[in-house]
């Protein structure tokens, strides 16, 4: 069985039950407050638990919205400030319920933190942390090398990258530097947060989930510094827990982008580790030192291709500068080595976009450890990348004004893993805000708003969040584990014009407006993954926006 057989024909979707689109988590008590009305009509009321009206207004035409095709009109109603749980009704209709608060992102800050723990191979889930999602060991026999079958490894550990069983090198490092600079940025917001996982160290229980994800990325450094791209199996695993997953596992070979994304996320996790567990804290300085002489001595791009037959990710890259900017930039941070900085200046001549934070172009985060580093730095550089933040967070905000639905996307751009992009868009709003004081953070935070709820299917999509939320993700263990109940907190991709699997494509008529094209249905894996990188981004602008500080 495989990907395209998995379980046996498409189910069909949930009806869905509201006609009127908010953020289903809800609005903090001095934010912006827009519901999107997909139809035209004049006034909407807001009424409390009990069907009583406690505030009403006139709806704002915003027209036609190319992303949905919709009509909307937008009731705002930022002026209401009373803490409380409420509906907007408007034209006989109703959306979900949501709260008016200080604290409304909290707990689905906390889920979306814990599915990392929910996603930890090589271990067993304890009920005392798991509850009903608990399960047995996974993953755990040695690896063989792909290329010299009589060699193998012990890479166990790490997060599992989605809703398959595989371990990728680039995608791991980007989701933990996420969540890293998440910690950084917004210590307060993460120093007593218990997320209810096993504790290390008395660190903040973020920390030692990602402390999870570095230990087996250091398990994939070889000794003269290279680094496997992935461990996986040959074919994805049929639709089964991870521990009845016991095929053999491979190492695959080595990347210059996993030997830089590793330098990268090592150095960056060095410095923020040092305070709680110096011992950890040299381990992982010496392995981004050991991985960046690697990338020093060999300077020549070295691909990832998939071996013929195997059909786990491929995390595919055509260029590593950004991936070695990002090491290098990392380096610098940790050392204030001048040799690094000298390595990294002349990479920010623009051909990678430095604002980007993903598991691929990872010029943003480079960007950002230089920016946030603490050592002397070169004024027209720091300026550059600066600038480029903002300009880049500018040009979304323009984005944004020309969606019925506030999302910063254009509306050709909703392609496999779109609420990634929403998100990541998300984040540079949050870290203009932060570099230049604040001016963008309604932006962030309606990038979560649509993400919970305010978008035309009215559905959040981060499962266990809201009334009306994404329940059957293309997760394994969240079919195979015959609880009726998803495992929460995982961000599902979402809408994907191009629909890129038969169960998409047999369930979304083709011409389908790109926002629209979505299903929670197990089978489309093109539009209801979940991933870790799709989670990370959406911790980071949750705790910009749980950050009391930033209010
Ligand atoms: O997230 C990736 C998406 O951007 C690509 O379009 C897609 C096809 O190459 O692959 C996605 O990554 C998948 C990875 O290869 C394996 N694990 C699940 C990931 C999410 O679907
Ligand atoms: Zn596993």
């Amino acid at each position: 069985m495989n990907r395209y057989q998995m379980i046996g024909g498409i189910g069909k979707e949930r009806k869905r039950p509201f006609g009127i689109f908010t953020d289903q988590a809800g609005y903090l008590t001095k934010s912006g407050k827009r519901a999107v009305i997909p139809f035209e009509c004049e006034f909407y009321e807001i009424i409390d638990r009990n069907n009583k009206t406690v505030f009403s207004g006139e709806t704002e035409t915003f027209g036609e919205d190319a992303a949905s095709g919709d009509t909307v009109c937008i009731a705002d109603f930022t002026g209401f400030k009373q803490g409380g749980e409420y509906r907007v009704k408007a034209g006989g209709k109703i959306s979900a319920v949501f709260t008016v608060g200080n604290d409304v992102y909290g707990k689905v800050l906390d889920s979306t933190a814990k599915a990392f723990y929910y996603l930890r191979c090589g271990c067993g889930l304890d009920e005392k942390y798991a509850g009903v999602w608990k399960h047995g060991k996974c993953h755990t026999d040695k690896a063989v090398l792909w290329d010299d079958r009589t060699v193998s490894a012990d890479v166990s550990g790490g997060w599992h990258d989605a809703g398959d069983y595989g371990r990728y090198v680039t995608a791991g490092a980007v989701a933990a530097a996420q969540l890293l600079y998440a910690f950084r940025l917004f210590p307060k917001v993460f120093e007593d947060r218990r997320l209810g996982i096993p504790e290390e160290n008395g660190m903040p229980d973020i920390l030692a989930e990602v402390k999870y994800e570095l230990e087996w990325l250091m398990k994939m450094q070889r000794s003269d510094g290279s680094v496997y791209h992935k461990v996986t199996t040959e074919m994805h695993a049929p639709f089964v827990m991870p521990e009845e997953d016991t095929e053999t596992l491979y190492l695959f070979p080595a990347s210059s982008m996993a030997a830089a994304d590793l330098t990268a996320v090592c150095a960056l996790a060095a410095e923020i580790y040092r305070k709680y567990d110096a011992a950890f804290a040299d381990r992982l300085e010496k392995a981004a030192r050991i991985s960046l002489k690697w990338l020093d001595e060999n300077p020549a791009f070295l691909p990832f291709v998939n071996p013929d037959g195997v059909n786990t990710g491929w995390y595919a890259q055509y260029d590593d500068s950004s991936n070695r900017f990002w090491a290098y930039a990392e380096m610098y941070a940790l050392t204030g080595e001048k040799t690094y900085e000298d390595k990294l200046l002349p990479a920010i001549k623009k051909q990678f976009p430095l604002s980007e934070f993903g598991y691929a172009e990872t010029g943003g985060l480079g960007a950002l450890a230089y920016l946030l580093c603490g050592h002397e730095k070169d004024d027209v550089a720091a300026m550059t990348l600066k600038d480029e933040f903002t300009r880049t967070a500018g040009y979304l905000k323009k984005l944004s004004d020309k969606c019925g639905y506030g999302t910063a996307m254009n509306p050709d751009e909703y392609y496999w893993g779109s609420n990634m992009t929403v998100l990541k868009r998300g984040m540079i709003f949050a870290v203009c805000d932060i570099l230049n004081g604040t001016s963008y953070r309604e932006y962030a935070a309606r990038q979560i708003h649509y993400i919970l709820g305010c978008n035309p299917l009215g559905i959040s999509y981060i499962t266990g969040t809201g009334e009306y939320c994404s329940r059957n993700p293309h997760l394994r263990p969240a079919y195979a584990d015959g609880i009726e109940e998803c495992i929460p907190g995982m961000v599902t991709g979402g809408p994907n014009k191009d629909r890129n699997d038969p169960f998409a494509k047999e369930y979304i008529a083709e011409g389908t407006p790109p926002m629209k094209c979505y299903a929670d249905i197990t089978e489309c894996y093109s539009l209801n993954e979940i991933t870790i990188y799709w989670n990370s981004p959406a911790v980071f602008v949750l705790a910009f926006l749980c950050d009391e500080d930033k209010n």
